[in-house]
């Protein structure tokens, strides 16, 4: 297992479009194990493939309490149940570090996708975990929280970022 590099924004690379897993092959089971330990490290609530430079649509999320109710995600689809209703939530990301902000997304949706053994499954998500969810696919196709701010915090923020991933280099 290993604790791999989180790409920051404003990096180009977390624009990349990821693509669908054929196989749970060794190599996915080990990327799988290596986000987990990376997500539980930083400590996140949720992390795409796409983070960490694997440009593949693979996800963990966890919003267990005692970070033990690990959930893998491979090749997502959403539906937006037909209930839902939007739902403002505080934002962060383990790739905008040090910023939140509220967002709103459908509050219910269905999820579908495979589980780290390759097998379908499908559940109903609402509340921080529809949130989360939704958040994580959103980095698959290239999208970040910030681009549903304005352009003016979405500047700011880039602007700090920059500014400390500067004094680190
Ligand atoms: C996505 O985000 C999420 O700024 C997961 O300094 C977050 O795990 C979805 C983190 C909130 C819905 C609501 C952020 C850690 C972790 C930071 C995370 C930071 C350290 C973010
Ligand atoms: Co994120």
């Amino acid at each position: 297992m290993a604790i791999l590099n989180i790409l920051t924004f404003p990096d180009p690379k977390l624009r990349t479009i990821a693509k669908p897993i054929d196989s749970v092959t060794p190599q996915v089971s080990g990327w799988i194990d290596d986000m987990l330990e990376t997500m539980y490290d930083a400590p996140g609530i949720g992390l795409a493939a796409t983070q960490v430079n694997i440009h593949k649509q693979l996800i963990v999320i966890d919003i267990s309490e005692d970070k033990n109710d690990p959930l893998v995600i491979i090749n997502p689809k959403v539906t937006v149940l037909p209930d839902a209703v939007p739902n403002a939530y505080d934002e962060g990301c383990l790739s905008v570090p040090g910023f939140y902000e509220s967002v709103e997304r459908p509050s219910q949706i269905l999820l579908q996708a495979l589980d780290r053994d390759g097998k379908p499954y499908e559940q109903e998500c609402e509340g921080l975990l529809a949130t989360c969810v939704q958040h994580e696919i959103d980095h698959l196709n290239g999208k970040l929280f910030v681009d549903y701010l304005s352009k003016l915090k979405r500047n700011n923020i880039r602007g700090k970022l920059l500014k400390e991933q500067r004094e680190k280099a």
